[in-house]
């Protein structure tokens, strides 16, 4: 795209603008879908890239929390990635896997962290009878909704919500997985920061039945972010086991409702020094680890026999 860098972060609108001109580019490998109407009325979109009919496919969520900026431009890098990279590997992953990307699923909240508060979180729809707004979408799914950890006060940073499904992204998205799960074999919610690969349970310590496949897709991704020169230092781990309780998340439902068996919440850079504010020299580094994540990521998963068309 011509004017869309990563040398700094985009507004809403941008993005749109850099999906737009992506659609127009190459018409016949890409197709937007909707994921919902947000509260304040704006598009949650996406971009499908699949270059082959039958493949597998890849589910990407990103800026489901809107100070998360690095999440979101390092989806738009990976989409431009996946339709113009010449290198064997990126093309790999581009024939071979069908792609369905939404770089911001927070819109609200993301518009709120350019336009008024850097540091928001949740998203913007008001809550009856409390002073305060928003609800972290990232404890909002219909799985184990409330179980160990988040919270009820609608004025915390993880407030559940009043009712699973009660913000309008998160219920669309939900929809659009269950709707379409025999369609996707991944799924990654991109998050920062930490430098961490999370894997299913958030609500409870018990691990899933793959545990061991999982945990060995993640040590993949860590190595082969670990090689590059400029290549970050990955943990990984259950999200209730490494981080902390964290029901009703995004990789919860997509395990238990949708059959995603392989998924994991990407806590991207950095450890700390910045935080949720990266400076943008950041981006183009994190956009390429992140890909070399992928690509080994991707391989495990095929290697484990996760890769198989879920409708053949
Ligand atoms: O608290 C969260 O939602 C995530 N961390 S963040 O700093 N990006 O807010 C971690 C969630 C990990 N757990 C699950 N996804 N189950
Ligand atoms: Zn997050």
């Amino acid at each position: 795209s011509d004017e869309f860098t990563w040398t700094r972060y985009h507004e809403l609108v941008d993005i749109y603008k850099f999906l737009d001109e992506i659609l127009a580019k190459y018409p016949t490998v890409t197709e937007p879908f909707t994921i919902a109407q947000s509260y304040e009325g704006r598009t949650v979109r996406g971009i499908k890239i699949s270059k082959k009919a039958g493949n597998p496919g890849i589910y990407i969520e990103s800026n489901i929390h809107a100070r998360e900026w690095i999440t979101s431009a390092t989806a738009t890098w990976f989409i431009n990635e996946l339709l113009t990279s010449t290198d064997a590997e990126v093309r790999n992953l581009a024939e071979n896997y069908d792609w369905y990307i939404v770089p911001v699923l927070n819109v609200d909240g993301f518009v709120y962290t350019h336009n008024k508060d850097r540091l928001w979180r949740k998203t913007r729809q008001p809550v009856t009878h409390s002073p305060c707004i928003g609800t972290d979408g990232n404890r909002n799914f219909d799985s184990y909704w409330m179980v160990n950890g988040a919270s009820s006060d609608p004025c915390a940073n993880d407030y559940a919500g009043p009712a699973p499904n009660s913000e309008p992204e998160i219920k669309g998205e939900s929809d659009f997985l269950r709707a379409n799960k025999d369609k996707f074999n991944v799924l990654l919610a991109f998050h920062s920061y930490s430098q961490m690969l999370l894997s299913p349970y958030g609500h409870t310590e018990e691990v899933p039945p793959n545990n061991a496949d999982l945990l060995k897709v993640a040590d993949a991704y860590a190595q082969a972010v670990a090689k590059l020169s400029y290549g970050s230092e990955y943990t990984y781990g259950t999200s209730a086991g490494a981080m902390y309780y964290a029901p009703g998340s995004t990789i919860d439902f997509a395990y238990n409702e949708a059959d995603i068996k392989i998924t994991y919440t990407i806590e991207m850079r950095d450890t700390g020094r910045h935080g949720f504010v990266l400076p943008p020299t950041h981006i183009l580094p994190n956009c390429k680890e992140t890909l070399a994540g992928i690509v080994a990521l991707v391989k495990e998963a095929q290697n484990l026999g996760y890769m198989t068309p879920k409708y053949l």
